[in-house]
């Protein structure tokens, strides 16, 4: 029996259908497009070839949309099971035909700007929740079946003491507002818990921040009302920071039984997928890491807590267009198209335990 308080179980039931679709069948996972117009800006003229170019507004929004329309074109649904666009490819650029007819599932970002707390300025506050179901409800009108929001996750030692109490309890509650708005508007949320990691926590203090910040969404979403059946997760990989010197010797099994510890200690079992999210890792790292942690999965005897594991797959930016990025840039479109070929092919192998 399915549990939504606010829906009709009609709809209760369409939400759950797409939020399985997405990570299914085993090695299918989702390419993240959502950066907003500053930060594609800065990767399409990082990846150029002088990067010097000064473009004025219209043409900077004019290499954006055909960046986005050539990323598009490349695409095809044998890896991908969904796209997340921002807004303005979506609403305003139209793009997401070009998606649909290829049958991929189109997913809207929907968290708005990052305003650092006054009390920890290390930290952020994410913006956006204010007008949030009428925008949900245009994307929702323009094709879109599932949502994400990003809540950034400061992550030091314990004696630098971040993330702090208060932040952790206002990203739970804000993701769990949004997902619980997503599904009113009829999308599927994705609540995306990003534990940042360039200070010096170990792997351990990553685990435990991991676990209490995934912990607390979800005892919010619960008092919120949202249907975990209809939703997803998108988590970092636990980590050492860059600042720690275990950094440098950490293994990709280390890793793996991390990641499998988080998620079977801190996600229900109701939630049907787990979607990784890259962080600016090298995109062989980012594979290794996915698939280490399918790998152990695909090992575990029915006795082990990891066999009962939901699909563990992908939503990854970074590491699925770097490199097709350098070759549109150059305006190679064949290198391109074989750059995307090959990245998503490896991050699906990956969900499977097999790059
Ligand atoms: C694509 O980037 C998203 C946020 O963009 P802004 O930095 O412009 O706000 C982000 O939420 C993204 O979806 C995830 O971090 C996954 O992307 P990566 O590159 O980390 O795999």
């Amino acid at each position: 029996t399915l549990l939504l308080p606010h829906h009709s179980v009609a709809v209760a039931k369409e939400l759950t259908s797409v939020a399985r679709a997405l990570v299914s069948p085993r090695g299918k996972g989702i390419y993240a497009t959502d950066e907003s117009p500053d930060v594609i800006e800065g990767m399409l003229s990082a990846a150029s070839l002088n990067g010097q170019e000064n473009l004025n507004e219209e043409e900077k929004k004019d290499r954006r949309r055909k960046w986005r329309e050539a990323a598009y074109g490349a695409l095809t649904n044998d890896h991908i099971s969904g796209v997340i666009l921002y807004p303005e490819t979506l609403l305003d650029f139209k793009l997401g035909e070009t998606l649909t007819k290829k049958g991929i599932i189109l997913g809207v970002r929907a968290h708005g700007e990052l305003a650092p707390f006054p009390a920890s300025p290390f930290e952020f506050i994410v913006q956006g929740l204010d007008d949030l179901l009428p925008k949900l409800q245009a994307a929702r009108a323009a094709g879109a079946r599932f949502s994400k929001w990003r809540a950034p996750i400061a992550c030091t030692s314990e004696a630098l003491g971040l993330p702090s109490t208060v932040s952790l309890e206002v990203q739970a509650e804000t993701l769990a507002v949004f997902a619980s708005i997503s599904q009113q508007a009829g999308l599927v949320p994705i609540v995306e818990p990003d534990v940042e990691f360039s200070a010096d926590a170990d792997l351990y203090r990553s685990v435990e921040v991991h676990q209490k910040a995934i912990r607390m969404i979800y005892t919010r979403c619960l008092e919120h009302g949202v249907l975990l059946e209809a939703s997803l997760i998108k988590p970092s990989f636990p980590q050492p920071g860059l600042k720690h010197p275990s950094r440098k010797t950490i293994t990709s099994e280390e890793i793996a039984l991390a990641t499998a510890s988080v998620i079977a200690n801190s996600v229900p079992a109701s939630v049907p997928g787990v979607v990784f999210l890259s962080g600016g890792l090298e995109p062989s790292v980012a594979m290794k890491y996915l698939s280490g942690v399918n790998a152990l999965v695909n090992k575990a005897g029915p006795s082990s807590p990891f066999s009962r594991l939901p699909p563990l797959s992908f939503s990854y930016g970074r590491a699925l267009q770097g490199e097709a990025m350098k070759h549109w840039v150059r305006g190679d479109t064949q290198a391109m198209k074989n750059a995307f070929d090959n990245a998503t092919k490896g991050c699906s192998d990956a969900a499977k335990g097999e790059y």
